[in-house]
């Protein structure tokens, strides 16, 4: 049976606030602040708890080895002699951000009926470019099975970020879907991240049956929509949307509805809540969802509670009875503190969950392992200054491998683990 799980980046012991990525506006708000992996990691895992308890099947992705000392030494250097910025590149806890681990495209949608998955290169941005090696080695083992299809990444200098900048839409989740591939092109002073070339590679390779491109607008990066699931989410029939989200909204409106009759869009207009308000808030950063019980739900950031606008918006939306029935407000303020919301801290797949690999499946119980892990080792917060102390890094690393023991996914010490400088080739 096809269902949709949702994998999330459980929050590694190194996340901090070092403002790196460019177009990003929580992140360089939060530039140079002092950040708490350990309360970071429980609001991740808490978050993981709110989905199973509403009936929907979840899982993880491990985080990876922080210093990368591998790619330090691909440029040259080391985690001690690194600059400042090179070394808080090889630090970031960004894997976190599952929606930009990949690209699925489920059975249902390919032609030869496989899972598609394309692991993104995350070329834009030094501190997530070297991320896709570490997410690769966990794909190739959470989707082991021969119905799954695992591509490498697109090449260079094609710039892919992933499900963020993809939307399924589909009767439900198990029936053939249009495969919504959205692709920036200008950003004003920021950059686009996902290159057209890179979104037709992906669909030529998974074979994609009924594929849309679309622009994001360039008002929508500029004011910080570094991605496109911060101004949209789709979930089934359903496209929730900031009327400033895309490059000739209405003519996309009515090509997805030629695709699926049964297409209901909510858009919000820019007159109630501004780009701005959706930006601060991560309205659409939520994980549309389908409840077990049937009607959809919002699992959306508290700041989109505090925000008047947008809960006032949201509370009439509810109250007109439409397709998306309850909120669940979640408290990830450490990721938002990083301009990640609930929606990036997950990557969709919709699979028979028989076919994963259980180690990447959790339930309370083993996510209760988890939070002992990280209540241990994780450190409680890390300032910028402490990035190149070598203590810092030793207490990285044992965490990791607590984790990954605890995990039974020793597997991934070896994949992408420490290893002394002049043993990496
Ligand atoms: O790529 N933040 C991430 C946030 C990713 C959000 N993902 C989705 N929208 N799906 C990014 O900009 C901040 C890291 C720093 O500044 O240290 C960061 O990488």
């Amino acid at each position: 049976m096809l269902r949709e799980i949702n994998f999330d980046g459980l929050i590694g012991p190194s996340h901090n606030y070092a403002g790196l990525s460019l177009g990003n506006i929580a992140s360089a708000r939060n530039a140079g602040g002092r950040s708490y992996p350990r309360a970071a990691a429980l609001q991740g895992i808490e978050k993981m708890r709110t989905n199973l308890r509403l009936g929907l099947a979840q899982g993880v992705f491990m985080p990876q080895a922080r210093p990368n000392h591998a790619w330090l030494h691909s440029m040259g250097t080391s985690a001690q002699d690194a600059d400042a910025l090179l070394l808080a590149n090889s630090l970031s806890a960004s894997s976190m951000w599952a929606a930009n681990a990949a690209t699925v495209s489920p059975a249902p949608d390919t032609m030869d009926g496989c899972c598609h998955l394309s692991v993104a290169n995350l070329m834009t941005m030094p501190h997530r470019s070297h991320e896709w090696p570490g997410t690769l080695a966990q794909l190739k083992i959470a989707f082991a099975d021969p119905s799954f299809f695992i591509h490498g990444p697109i090449p260079a200098p094609f710039g892919d970020e992933g499900a963020a900048n993809h939307m399924r839409l589909c009767a439900e989740h198990g029936a053939p879907g249009v495969e919504v591939f959205v692709y920036g092109v200008a950003g004003g002073p920021f950059p686009a991240r996902q290159h057209i070339e890179a979104s037709k590679a992906i669909a030529r390779h998974h074979g994609v049956n009924d594929a849309l491109f679309v622009a994001q607008s360039e008002a929508a990066i500029a004011a910080g929509a570094f991605h496109n699931d911060v101004v949209a989410v789709a979930n089934e029939h359903v496209l929730f949307a900031h009327e400033l989200a895309f490059e000739g909204q209405q003519s996309f409106y009515a090509q997805l509805r030629s695709r699926l009759p049964e297409l209901e869009i909510i858009e919000v207009p820019a007159n109630r809540i501004s780009l701005a308000d959706a930006i601060q808030s991560y309205l659409f950063n939520a994980q549309l969802v389908t409840l077990p019980q049937g009607g959809m739900a919002l699992i959306l950031p508290t700041e989109a509670q505090e925000n008047v606008k947008v809960w006032a918006w949201l509370q009439d939306m509810i109250g007109k009875n439409g397709p998306i029935r309850r909120l669940f407000p979640v408290d990830v303020r450490q990721s938002m503190a990083n301009g990640g919301g609930p929606a990036c801290l997950r990557l969709r797949v919709v699979c028979d969950p028989a076919k994963v690999d259980p180690r990447f499946l959790v339930d309370e119980a083993k996510l209760d392992a988890f939070a002992n892990i990280v209540a241990q080792y994780w450190p409680e917060h890390i300032d910028p200054a402490q990035l190149n102390e070598p203590d810092l890094w030793q207490a990285l690393e044992t965490a990791h491998i607590a984790l990954l023991k605890a995990a039974n996914l020793e597997v991934l010490i070896t994949a992408h683990q420490h290893a002394p400088q002049d043993k990496i080739i």
